[in-house]
């Protein structure tokens, strides 16, 4: 059996010892696995070293190669991937240094139903989390792993979420078996002997396996043919939150493989931040510049696929403002430490944007075309004849030939989206033109507004603004979103989605919400200055069902009335249901939304609103004792507000 392939020469690679793939029988130990110090391997950590050789044991690989963050490593993974056909370039000239993949038809979304979360305590889950008691996850995690990498290449991905040793940032390291996940991984984070460099000897490190689960060799020493693609029909995506743990198994496809983002940058983080009196969350982050050239920064939480990044590349209409991208998924908030105002600082710990292509067009994002002209690996997009790439939502009118996400010929006339809907790109975030110069500051910048979104027809203003941090949580705890493509569910239907961290929160959700009040009693009792919290809807529809606002540039109107709040300069009328612009506050100039559609795009309905505080009530009826009493308190609150309030409240404009 072929170790490693020759194109890897330059790569540090152990050969295993053993050599289970033709020696292993069913019920047969595999022999063990020595990954020592020793020339070559660019590490003397201890722990990690004896993790790998466990790990090595127990999945069989062929080789361990290790990741070292060179350009010329990744060129090699990419030209293996092209001779396996797990890639194919995109045109030189069209799409310099490019790559398409296109996934197993069955993996293509992360898989929330085979997501868990793995604590002693079932209540520690929470009842939104699919909770499996520890000991017994380990002991099918090890069926399922036993022999995964046979005929495969361990690749080892020593990665660091944030600037490498910044303050806020942190370090892991994911073993996988897919040249394709590394090569993400080196885009989506910072990898390489750098890191080990960091850990040194001891160092701390979220541990992080993947297997595609695709063995080359069978049990009993057969060879299995490989695929463009190879995945399993049994996925886990698991998590243990106290021994900070992640086991990924079954799938190549995004958050259930690229583990740095979801699995540790949102559900492992988030448990780290709780217990250390920090945030992790799933927020975009901007930088606003004002005519005044006063400088602000905002985090923003939608729910999956609510047009994130479309925000975070936002291009200002209103004159004299202007933004800046610092991430477009995810932010690790800190308060700051001695010698700051204390305030939160936040960090984007990722390098890089797996970003929706659907959608993606010179009107929605104009930034994110020019960010994709080069040095970008496409996933279930289509393929031009010309060697480019399409999707839904590029052009108004498709080429009259592509080859779809599933590698069949397409016309316009296949009545199926050529590109999936789900497909993604996965670039540099320093290709992005809006990126922030110093987008990767270790220290952050210190957040002054927080938005939470989703995607809803009716009852949610455009902006609304809470009234104080527990309105705010209150607020955020309470967000729902009408389905997409990005999660499995029902197109359409309304979910609950409160922070947008339904899928990603690694614990309770209702001690998600206890964590941010404790944290904003603490900061005001420290007198520290907190984010203005407000809500925003860009999806609000007419009767009719149309749009009721423009979105995309427009909501940079939308972000100067909230940051004129921050910076006290912006009026605003009490509703209900929390703060909105005033008469004229919301610059509308040079917009041409009918009069009728701004107080629709205003309204609060207080019989459709105490409806919803019905249904939130059923909702933190779930948690039990465990929801926080201000939440309770705040929704009392609401609902005598929409009781006082006449039937029919004041539009805002
Ligand atoms: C994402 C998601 O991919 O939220 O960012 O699903
Ligand atoms: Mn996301």
């Amino acid at each position: 059996m072929t170790i490693v392939e020759p194109v890897l020469a330059s790569a540090t690679r152990t050969r295993l010892d053993a050599a289970p793939s033709s020696a292993g029988s069913p019920g047969t130990a595999a022999a063990k696995a020595r990954v020592e110090p020793a020339p070559g391997i660019p590490t003397r950590h201890g722990a990690l070293l004896s993790w790998i050789a466990r790990i090595a044991t127990l999945t069989e690989p062929d080789a361990v190669v290790w990741i070292d963050g060179s350009a010329g490593q990744q060129d090699e993974l990419k030209a293996l991937m092209v001779e396996s056909g797990t890639l194919v370039p995109l045109d030189p000239e069209l799409r310099p240094r490019s790559f398409l993949a296109r996934s197993d038809p069955s993996d293509v979304a992360r898989v929330e139903d085979r997501t868990f979360i793995c604590s002693r305590d079932r209540d520690d889950a929470g009842p939104t989390n699919n909770w499996r008691e520890p000991a017994a996850m380990r002991a099918e995690l090890s069926g399922a792993f036993a022999g995964s990498m046979r005929g495969r290449t361990l690749y080892v991905v020593p990665f660091s979420m944030g600037p490498i040793g910044g303050p806020i940032s942190q370090l892991g390291v994911q073993l996988t078996d897919s040249p394709y996940v590394v090569v993400s991984m080196a885009v989506m984070t910072r990898v390489g002997t750098g890191v080990l460099d960091e850990l040194g000897d001891a160092g701390a490190f979220v541990p992080a396996v993947h297997s595609v689960g695709a063995p080359l060799v069978d049990r009993d020493g057969s060879p299995r043919t490989d695929v463009p693609w190879p995945c399993n029909a049994t996925k886990y995506i698991a998590h243990f939150p106290e021994t900070r743990e992640i086991w990924s198994f079954g799938s190549g496809y995004g958050g259930n493989a690229l583990l740095g983002k979801k699995c540790f940058a949102l559900r492992i983080a988030s448990v780290m931040a709780r217990d250390e009196g920090w945030l992790a969350e799933h927020m975009l982050i901007l930088r606003v510049t004002d005519p005044a050239e006063r400088v602000f920064h905002v985090a923003a939480a939608f729910p999956s696929a609510c047009g994130k990044t479309n925000l975070a590349m936002l291009r200002p209409t209103i004159p004299g403002w202007t933004v800046e991208t610092i991430g477009d998924d995810i932010a690790w908030m800190r308060p700051g430490g001695p010698g700051t105002d204390g305030r939160l600082r936040a960090i984007n710990p990722e390098a890089g944007f797996f970003g929706v292509a659907p959608g993606t067009g010179p009107t929605t994002n104009p930034t994110a075309i020019e960010m994709l002209r080069s040095d970008v690996i496409f996933t279930n997009v289509a393929l031009t004849d010309d060697g480019d790439v399409w999707w839904e939502g590029l052009t108004p009118e498709p080429p009259a030939h592509l080859v779809d996400w599933r590698g069949q010929d397409w016309t316009p006339d296949a009545g199926t989206p050529a590109a999936h809907p789900n497909a993604r790109f996965t670039v540099a975030a320093d290709r992005c033109p809006s990126i922030a110069d110093d987008w990767d500051s270790p220290a952050g910048v210190a957040v002054d507004a927080i938005l939470f979104g989703g995607r809803r027809a009716t009852n949610v203003p455009l902006v609304v603004q809470a009234r104080d941090w527990a309105h705010g949580v209150f607020v955020g705890a309470t967000i729902s979103s009408e389905q997409t493509a990005a999660a499995e569910g029902t197109v359409g239907e309304l979910r609950r989605d409160p922070f947008a961290m339904l899928p990603f929160c690694g614990y309770t959700m209702s001690d998600h919400w206890g964590h941010w009040l404790a944290l904003g009693d603490r900061l005001a009792a420290q007198g520290v200055a907190l984010p203005a919290i407000f809500q925003v809807n860009w999806f609000r529809k007419g009767e009719d069902g149309r749009w009721l606002w423009p979105g995309f540039g427009e909501n940079s109107r939308v972000l100067a009335w909230a940051l004129g709040r921050v910076a006290g300069d912006a009026e605003a009328v009490e509703s209900p249901v929390g703060l909105l612009p005033a008469p004229g506050a919301l610059d509308l100039d040079g917009l041409d939304v009918p009069a009728a559609d701004l107080a629709a795009l205003f309204d609060v309905d207080p019989g459709s609103w105490l409806e919803e505080c019905d249904l939130t009530e059923e909702f933190f009826g779930r948690f039990g004792a465990r929801l926080p009493d201000a939440l309770t308190t705040e929704l009392d609150a609401l609902r005598r507000r929409l009781h006082d309030a006449t039937p029919v409240a004041p539009a805002a404009q």
